[in-house]
């Protein structure tokens, strides 16, 4: 089989460059390892940036998510006992975020594919990645038990943080950068009233926990844990009181309780590969990538990828001259917006987690700065306006 793109992953990033490329008139085959109800039943990101929306308008597969997505303005933070909130609206210049689960624009962006005719290839086995470093690159599968190969110009890998492209590049043309932290999070989804009309962070000495939601009666709440921790370790019961030790009295009384229809536990990790091309070879998403979820990033990182890369292929294909400047600068545009974007992202974890080697200290400190951000119009500012996202 031959296309031009071939992309790998059915994820967010895979999904998005592939409709970008097929607006375009640019072939693309998706190459999957997973099937689509396997993918859909992942609980993941809920938080869109105002830029990652205007993709998704551009992608042509933002309808649902304009009418079921939930606007918000602001979020709010509980801290010391108190209830403060950061105003996005206020201080980003009026603009706001989109909460709509990552699981439901996958659903979208599947149902606009199959609707498009583009092929992807579900439960691909032995996925390999051949000779990108030239002009012929390759890639390599099963399926049913019978071989296949994809010749293409270009590989996009968008197989996420456990892929094979990454891991495909030899070590001494790639460099990487990881911070583990020491705990990690375990999410409940369940069909119970959300907490507030908007996300509720906590910070507390027992911990971390964040109130968010799916829809005006799904919530999805999370609460800092042990990175030895299973979710047998966390019955409902377990989890629901943590959670409102966590919040100020009047939070934690409205909160309704009920059981878990998703339970998972996440670890935490900072992750950068430098550079994001090997030749004919272009990382996007958390194959590149991975951010702390606390600044609620992750598929906003792959979605900025995504509009760089698409961008620079479009170029490439569409300016006669098979012109490859884009394609020379993905790597250093989509780090620069990367590297900001982890920065943040880690700001909000070491602001709002317990860190039990800073000790009482530590948690003295998360507290002046909290404080300090609620009396300050300039530190609400930059928060506000990293949250809502960075210019792409
Ligand atoms: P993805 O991992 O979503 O997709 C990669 C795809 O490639 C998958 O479908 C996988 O099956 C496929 N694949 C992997 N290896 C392959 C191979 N060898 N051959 C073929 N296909 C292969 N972000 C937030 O903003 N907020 C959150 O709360 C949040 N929670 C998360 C919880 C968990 C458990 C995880 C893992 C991530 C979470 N994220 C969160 C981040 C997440 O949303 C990612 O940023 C987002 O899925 C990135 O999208 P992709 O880059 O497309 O990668
Ligand atoms: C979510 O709704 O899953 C979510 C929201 C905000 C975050 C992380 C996760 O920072």
């Amino acid at each position: 089989m031959k296309t031009q793109v071939a992309i790998i992953g059915s994820g967010p990033a895979g999904l998005l460059l592939g409709q970008l490329l097929h607006l375009s008139g640019i072939d693309a085959v998706i190459i999957e390892q997973k099937n689509r109800d396997y993918i859909l039943q992942r609980i993941r990101a809920g938080v869109l940036e105002q830029g990652t929306v205007s993709i998704l308008d551009r992608a042509r597969v933002s309808e649902r998510l304009h009418r079921e997505g939930l606007v918000h303005t602001g979020f709010d933070v509980c801290f010391a006992g108190q209830r403060q909130r950061l105003d996005l609206e206020k201080y980003a210049d009026g603009k706001t975020v989109v909460v709509y689960g990552q699981t439901e624009i996958t659903r979208d962006m599947m149902d606009a594919r199959e609707a498009s005719g583009a092929i992807t290839v579900y439960d691909a086995e032995n996925v390999a990645i051949h000779d990108f470093e030239s002009d012929h690159p390759r890639v390599t599968y099963t399926k049913d038990g019978k071989d296949f190969q994809l010749t293409c110009d270009f590989i996009a890998g968008c197989d996420g943080f456990h892929g094979v492209s990454r891991k495909s590049v030899p070590t001494s043309a790639i460099k990487t950068f990881e911070k583990i932290y020491p705990f990690g999070w375990i999410g409940v989804l369940s069909e119970t009233k959300p907490v507030s009309d908007e996300l509720i962070y906590a910070n507390h000495e027992s911990g971390f926990a964040l109130c968010s939601m799916r829809s005006p009666t799904r919530s999805r709440c999370y609460v800092q844990c042990a990175l030895t921790d299973t979710i047998e370790d966390w019955p409902e019961e377990k989890f629901w009181k943590a959670l409102k030790q966590k919040l100020d009295p009047e939070t934690a009384a409205d909160l309704e309780t009920g059981p878990a229809i998703e339970k998972s536990i996440a670890p935490l990790r900072s992750f950068v590969t430098e550079p994001m091309r090997f030749g004919s070879l272009f990382l996007a998403g958390d194959a590149a990538h991975i951010v702390p979820p606390a600044g609620a990033k992750g598929m906003n990182l792959a979605a900025s990828d995504i509009h760089y890369l698409s961008n620079a292929l479009i170029e490439h294909y569409t300016s006669g001259k098979k012109d490859k400047v884009s394609l020379d600068q993905y790597s250093h545009k989509a780090l620069a917006r990367v590297w900001k974007t982890e920065r943040f992202s880690w700001w909000m974890t070491s602001l709002l987690h317990t860190l039990p080697e800073n000790g009482e200290l530590g948690t003295k400190l998360q507290r002046a700065e909290l404080e300090y951000v609620f009396q300050s119009d300039a530190a609400q500012a930059m928060w506000a306006e990293n949250y809502v996202g960075l210019p792409l």
